[in-house]
């Protein structure tokens, strides 16, 4: 369903930087201003995560900037700053990047804000006391409020805020279906921005099944109750078949962190085996007939 660029995998590490010198992958793209633009999970030899920056005309071919725009920098980062995911708000003119902290003490889902997507204004970890990532932001307010994927494992959830910072209303979105072909069956997560649309919130998310192999498909939300599942396809759209897919650091990993809408196409981002940044699109409008179907949800 979703065609690889030829000029994959269109983003690697760099043995000269310290910091991305191992693995360069999980990343956000937004279009913004007629560029595009990259948040990369970048890991060194030390295996710490940090986030990198890239800029690109075509969303194929980037531009890196020299150093992280964001590094540990607090007891609860020690061991990274990972798999960032950039939401335009479009009425307040500013960006918001959800990204996992990790350290000794836990894995936490934590938020900051941008006016400029190089200089960013943390806002905590808002989910305390407890293991969670795969976070979110929807890109307009549901009801009024802000709405956020998250993971409690092994199912995705959503929450809702007035502020970005205090989260409530938790409630399951989907579950893994062990009963299914099982590519779904052990724990499931958000994928990039939501992208809205008349018939509902399409969403491509990643699953592993009881060989780690990680997995992509879609599903369709009601607009104004997300937890309300319009459409689950029983099966997936894209799986690792590359090398660099299947041998990496994290074999057999295709996990994406942005999807942006480029035209009338979906741009998928993912990180191959947890080494590479790849590339691989498909028309909005197949992916909404797949993802019709006539499958049970
Ligand atoms: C998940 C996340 C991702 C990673 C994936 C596969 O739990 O840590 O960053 O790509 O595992 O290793």
């Amino acid at each position: 369903m979703l065609k690889r660029h030829p000029a994959n995998p269109i983003l690697r590490p760099d043995p000269l930087k310290p910091w991305e010198a191992l693995n360069v992958f999980n990343c956000a793209v937004v279009q913004h201003q007629g560029l595009f633009h990259m948040h990369y999970r970048a890991q060194g030899v030390d295996y710490v995560s940090h986030i990198g920056y890239a800029l690109s005309q075509d969303g194929v071919h980037w531009n890196k900037l020299e150093s992280p725009v964001l590094s540990p920098a607090h007891d609860y980062e020690t061991r990274g700053v990972e798999d960032p995911r950039v939401t335009y708000l479009i009425e307040e003119g500013r960006f918001v990047m959800a990204y996992t902290a990790y350290s000794p003490l836990g894995i936490m889902p934590c938020l900051a804000v941008s006016e400029n997507l190089i200089t960013w204004q943390r806002l905590g970890c808002v989910l305390p006391g407890e293991d969670n990532k795969d976070h979110v932001l929807f890109p307009r307010k549901i009801r009024g409020r802000y709405a956020m994927f998250h993971r409690r494992p092994p199912s995705i959830w959503i929450a809702y805020s007035d502020d970005l910072i205090h989260w409530s209303d938790h409630q399951v979105v989907m579950e893994p279906r062990p009963q299914g072909q099982g590519w779904d069956e052990k724990r499931i997560g958000g994928g990039g921005v939501p992208i809205e649309t008349p018939e509902g919130w399409l969403v491509i998310y990643h699953a592993y099944d009881r060989n780690h192999v990680y997995r992509l498909s879609t599903a369709l939300l009601d607009l104004e109750d997300p937890t309300r599942v319009i459409r689950r396809p029983e099966g997936f759209i894209f799986e690792p078949t590359e090398t660099w897919e299947i041998k990496g650091d994290v074999p057999n990993v295709v996990f994406s962190c942005a999807n942006p809408v480029v035209g009338d196409e979906v741009w998928v981002y993912y990180g191959g085996a947890d080494r590479v940044v790849g590339l691989a699109t498909a028309k909005l409008e197949e992916l909404l007939t797949f993802t019709r179907g006539r499958a049970p949800i």
